[in-house]
């Protein structure tokens, strides 16, 4: 076997990105290629995915990666998980709403009306988050839902675009909270009036979803018949592919906008304790569930940087974390998990509510805020990996954090603390590494289980390891 090359898109909260990477039994590499925004853009009637620009640019930076390595065999797609365009006859009907909308309060009371979200556990063992996407689906306009043909997940949009082929990938399609034992769950549908119409065949990561199209194969330079396989197209399933760890004595962050935190385990956990918790069991790659929760994420801190650069405040973020790195004074410990910091907006000012209602001192500086939500989120990893083996059963050994929150040094040392465990960071390419190794998999280019493909990753991107101080 030697090593060959693929490509992947990977549609990022701050960015999207073209990856080229090169795998084989002793290889793996993913090398951005292209780079380009990913912002959301306001419009009246709510906050929406600027899918056209993206798709566009992503074209533009398949051309660079097929520039780049002419042998590319395959090209996989990710992106975040719930949102997707609604279609009829094969055209877009409108620019898909983000889940960070406000319309979706509307979605999870029509849905809890009809059932409340204890007995939709027990149909989807997903935890409750406003955005997943039966909620999305309950807040379109009954005539829209009803005039669409078809509802295609953000990656599997981009797939139809390059292939022709509409399906709905596992791993996304489980955030639906539609999906029971790896199939549409009908019953549900129907119990929440759903036109079960909409939803595509469902495909495997690792089966091929089709050819691209001639003219896309022309427009990117690719030779005819370059397939698009179908990857962990939920990020957060990618991501869980490359975290070299061991699943029965580790838990996983996968920390950038998000911080996911969870355990790998071989079937979904329903008890009452899950629920109780707020714990998910997403699809994983190979049938694996990722039993996890959404914790807040770096998102909390990058609102504020964005809040005081509205102000008129340029941030430089190594700099901002130096700072807070030096504080020395005690700072808040507040609940990045309240729902107050889902939406865009000022964070610095929420953060004040906070403390001001559970009678805490508020940061003053822009270190002790950057400080305190740093604290904040190393609280709320060391309590959600310690649920997560409690709820799951694992005897959680050490910490894994993998992309963007891996180079943040005082956040992956301050979870060591606050855990009292060993937190091992990286990959920060964890996404794009896990979505090149399926599909450098399903072309042949290495073999075996998860296992053998964390071994490889652990064998290439060696994780920098935090011990707890004292
Ligand atoms: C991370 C992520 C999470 C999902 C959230 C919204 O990028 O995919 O896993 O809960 O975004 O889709």
């Amino acid at each position: 076997m030697t090593a060959g090359v693929v490509a992947a898109i990977d549609l990022g909260a701050t960015s999207g990105r073209v990856i080229v990477g090169h795998v084989g039994p002793d290889t793996l590499d993913a090398t951005p290629v292209a780079r380009f925004a990913n912002d959301p853009v306001q419009i009246s009637d709510g906050l929406h995915w600027d899918i056209l620009s993206l798709y566009g640019a992503a074209v533009k930076g398949l051309r660079e990666a097929f520039r780049a390595a002419p042998a590319i065999a395959s090209i996989g797609v990710d992106a975040w998980a719930v949102d997707y365009g609604l279609l009829r006859g094969g055209r877009l009907l409108g620019d898909p709403f983000h889940y960070r909308d406000a319309r979706t309060a509307r979605g999870v009371e029509a849905v809890h009306e009809r059932m409340p979200h204890s007995e939709l556990y027990a149909h989807n063992g997903l935890q409750f988050l406003p955005f997943n996407t039966l909620y999305q689906f309950a807040a379109e306009p009954r005539d829209v839902l009803e005039f669409a043909d078809t509802a295609l997940l953000i990656p599997d949009l981009v797939g139809y675009w390059l292939t022709g082929q509409a399906r709905a990938e596992q791993t996304n399609a489980s955030t639906t909270g539609l999906l029971r034992d790896g199939a549409w769950n009908d019953d549900l549908v129907s119990a929440l009036g759903l036109p079960r119409g909409i939803l595509p065949p469902l495909i495997a990561p690792g089966e091929p979803l089709g050819a691209l199209l001639s003219e896309v194969a022309a427009a990117i330079g690719a030779a005819p018949g370059t397939s698009v396989t179908a990857v962990g197209s939920h990020d957060t399933a990618s991501a869980v592919v490359a975290v070299p760890m061991r699943a029965d004595a580790a838990a996983y962050i996968s920390c950038g906008t998000w911080g996911l935190v969870g355990v790998e385990v071989d079937r979904p956990v329903l008890t009452p304790e899950a629920l109780a918790a707020n714990f998910t069991n997403e699809g994983g790659v190979d049938g694996r569930v990722r039993l996890l929760h959404n914790v807040m994420g770096l998102w909390v801190l990058s609102e504020a940087v964005r809040t005081w650069e509205r102000q008129g405040h340029p941030i430089d973020l190594p700099t901002l974390l130096d700072s807070a790195e030096e504080v020395t004074a005690p700072v808040a410990v507040f609940d990045v998990n309240d729902p107050r910091f889902l939406p865009p907006g000022d964070m610095p000012a929420r953060i004040d509510e906070w403390c001001a209602e559970h009678g805490v001192a508020a940061p003053r500086t822009r270190a002790e805020y950057a400080r305190s939500i740093v604290e904040s989120l190393a609280q709320a990893f060391a309590d959600a990996s310690r649920e997560a083996g409690r709820i799951g059963g694992v005897d959680v050994e050490t910490i894994h954090i993998v992309g963007g929150g891996a180079l943040n040094e005082l956040l992956c040392q301050r979870t060591a603390d606050r855990s009292g465990l060993s937190v091992l960071a990286g990959p920060v390419e964890a996404t794009a590494l896990g979505n090149v190794l399926v599909q450098a998999r399903a072309a042949g280019l290495v073999t075996g289980s998860l296992e053998a493909l964390r071994d490889l990753v652990a064998r290439t991107h060696a994780p920098r390891r935090y011990a707890p101080k004292a």
